[in-house]
């Protein structure tokens, strides 16, 4: 144990020494003429999308590539004022969990949908790693469309990661905990006995609809990340898996003892089969789907209370282990789907393992043991080989199919291209500091599109004007046209980014894209489709106000008559039939924040006045020249 622990220490050591030696020179900026190919003149577009996590901020923000400009930060799991999200009646649902209302989350990965694994630019997936939920955002809308609890599961962070053809959306749980079946109450001294993993297969449907379909459970470890096989591999998935040591307390030390973790590889369409044969136990548990209805503008919330676990140590053939050295993170595979790369955060190499290989171990039984019941692949048996001293804190690695690997370093702050069947290392750049994450457009799908590399940055001490103890957040774009990277740019981030995705622009701008909502379509139950049928209702304490926007007045705009104890329901119908014409919609001292209102959209604002008054109201949003004129009065009487 002391020696695992002198181990890290020096890892560590060796971090912060690197720190306080790489104050940039001239190294720290991009060279004259390397800047120009990150500048995209006023009036042009970007070349590709970039879906970059927010991390702790809940939130997935829409960059253009290679400008570097923010476009579109899109509440996931939060709430956001910017956009109205989780304060309007409509919204609200989509934060309901088996829990209640939770507006927050921690987002670390966004995953692109894919058709014959290439990225096909209609949703984007994202994952709540606190309460584990799995958000689909639609990218006709750029509006979280879907979002679903995931049950036995603490910790959502291997996902969301997705299948070659978006058939299943998948999670390992981060956390092992006694299943949601059982009360959960036992000694947590009994992690061996009562902890278990589980892996959540969530069906895509045609729609982007997803359902819970499976979970696999196995013995107690923690998974981190996953990717899916591709092309010959399309058919399994793999996940990197740490704390085999089963620890419960101290993991920095408990959980880093063993030389070797493990990649789980699971055969999903063998788990399919034993689902039709009924292998699988029905299990009662809870969780919360919650969907947007387009038609009718608002979102609806559902409990669910069952799923079907298949058990993989008694399944013998559905999930293997192979060794990966020490405490591995990334699990990342290469566009051919013949390459699995793991990546030990506190190995000195990266172990590359083979696809044609690890079939064949299975084929001739060549194990070394079992992990609670499932068999271990011996290391070399499915070993490609190993790059040899890259760097230190391997990460995370993605593709630029060329035949080249591209791996970000944590410790020795750096991402390191090599190549992949000879395992040599060809180049490598600093980054400013200490990277996480990378994305190269489609750099984890079939056909990367290999221009640009995003290296995102945990720390950016002077790289920034100082903001307090609190420094921006960062990302660099490098240009990996060449045979050198070549770093072109540095933006801030919104929230803590980790992985992230991108498309070419014209993908994503030519998939249907919508510019408002066409008012005939509006289903909304409240809706009011025209400023005549503008109205107030009252039945015992509920007053309903059919209200509607357009430039530049409400209808109604004075309203008397509200006493208090009243419940007000302000559903405001945006008329306007254009492009990017929205109102906003407030009232003084409401506690649910403000509305804000697409064209053809009806949006609903919850209202309980507190004192006797004449309230003021008016559109938020800069609408015309007389935006300034869009106002009205509420006047609360004595009940
Ligand atoms: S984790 Cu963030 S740097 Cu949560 Cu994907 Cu590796
Ligand atoms: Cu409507 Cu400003």
């Amino acid at each position: 144990m002391k020696n695992s622990f002198i181990k890290i220490a020096t890892i560590v050591a060796i971090g912060s020494a690197f720190f306080t030696s790489c104050k940039p020179k001239d190294s720290s900026s991009a060279a004259e003429g390397d800047a120009e190919k990150a500048y995209v003149a006023p009036g042009k577009y970007d070349e590709f999308y970039n879906f970059v996590s927010g991390g702790f901020s809940g939130q997935l923000s829409v960059y253009g590539l290679p400008s570097g400009r923010l476009f579109r930060v899109i509440p996931v799991f939060s709430v956001d004022p910017e956009k109205g999200w989780g304060y309007s009646e409509e919204t609200k649902p989509m934060l309901n969990t088996s829990q209640g209302f939770v507006p927050w989350d921690d987002l670390h990965h966004t995953e692109m949908s894919q058709t014959d694994g290439e990225v096909d630019g209609r949703w984007v997936f994202g994952n709540a790693n606190n309460t584990p939920r799995i958000a689909r955002i639609d990218l006709k809308t750029f509006k979280t469309a879907e979002i679903i609890e995931l049950p036995n599961s603490g910790g959502n962070h291997s996902s969301p990661f997705i299948t070659e053809n978006t058939e299943y959306v998948v999670a390992g749980t981060r956390f092992s905990v006694p299943g949601d079946y059982s009360n959960g109450d036992v000694p947590i001294n009994t992690y061996k006995e009562n902890f278990k993993g589980h892996i959540s297969f969530v069906k895509v449907g045609k729609e982007g609809q997803m359902d819970l379909a499976f979970q696999i459970v196995t013995p107690g470890v923690n998974f981190d990340l996953s990717h899916a096989g591709k092309g010959k591999s399309h058919g399994w998935f793999f996940f990197s898996c740490y704390n085999t040591e089963q620890a419960n307390t101290l993991l920095e030390v408990n959980a880093s003892q063993r030389d070797k973790d493990f990649i789980m590889a699971v055969n999903w369409k063998k788990a399919e089969e034993y689902l039709k044969a009924g292998k699988g136990k029905k299990q009662v548990v809870k969780y919360a789907h919650n969907t947007w209805n387009e038609k009718t503008h608002s979102a609806s919330s559902e409990i669910k209370n069952e799923v079907v676990v298949l058990d993989a140590a008694a399944l013998k053939d559905i999930c293997y282990m192979i060794p990966c050295p020490k405490s591995p993170h990334g699990c990342d595979v290469d566009p051919t789907g013949e390459y699995i790369v793991g990546s030990g955060k506190l190995a000195a190499l990266i172990p590359v393992f083979s696809f044609d290989k690890m079939i064949n171990a299975i084929d001739k039984k060549q194990f070394e043991g079992d992990y609670g019941g499932i068999n271990v692949i011996k290391y070399e048996a499915a070993l490609h080989g190993e790059v040899q001293k890259p760097g230190l804190g391997p990460l995370h690695t993605e593709f630029d199919g060329k035949g080249n690997a591209y791996t970000t370093f944590f410790v020795s702050s750096e991402v390191v291209k090599w190549d992949i069947k000879s395992l040599k290392v060809l180049d490598r750049v600093p980054t400013y500091y200490s990277v996480g994450h990378l994305c190269i457009p489609g750099g984890d799908s079939k056909k990367p599109f290999g221009k640009y590399l995003i290296a995102y940055n945990k720390i950016t001490k002077d790289r920034y004007l100082p903001t307090g103890p609190e420094l921006a957040q960062s990302a660099q774009i490098f240009d990996i046209s060449g045979d050198k990277m070549k770093m072109i740019l540095d933006f801030p981030t919104i929230g803590e980014p980790h992985y992230a995705q991108a498309a070419p622009a014209d993908l994503i701008r030519n998939n249907g894209q919508l510019k408002f909502y066409k008012i005939e379509d509006n289903h909304h139950p409240f809706a009011t489709k025209g400023e005549k049928e503008a109205k107030v209702i009252r039945k015992g304490n509920r007053v309903d106000v059919y209200m509607t926007s357009v430039r530049s007045h409400f209808a109604p705009d004075n309203i008397e008559g509200i006493k208090l104890g009243d419940e007000v329901y302000f559903h405001v119908t945006n008329l306007e039939q254009d492009w990017d014409v929205p109102h906003g919609f407030a009232i003084k001292g409401a506690d649910n924040g403000e509305l804000l209102i697409m064209p053809g959209e009806t949006t609903t604002l919850k209202w309980i006045p507190k004192k006797v008054g004449m309230y003021p109201m008016y559109c938020t949003d800069f609408c015309s020249a007389l935006h300034q004129e869009m106002q009205g009065y509420v006047r609360v009487s004595p009940a």
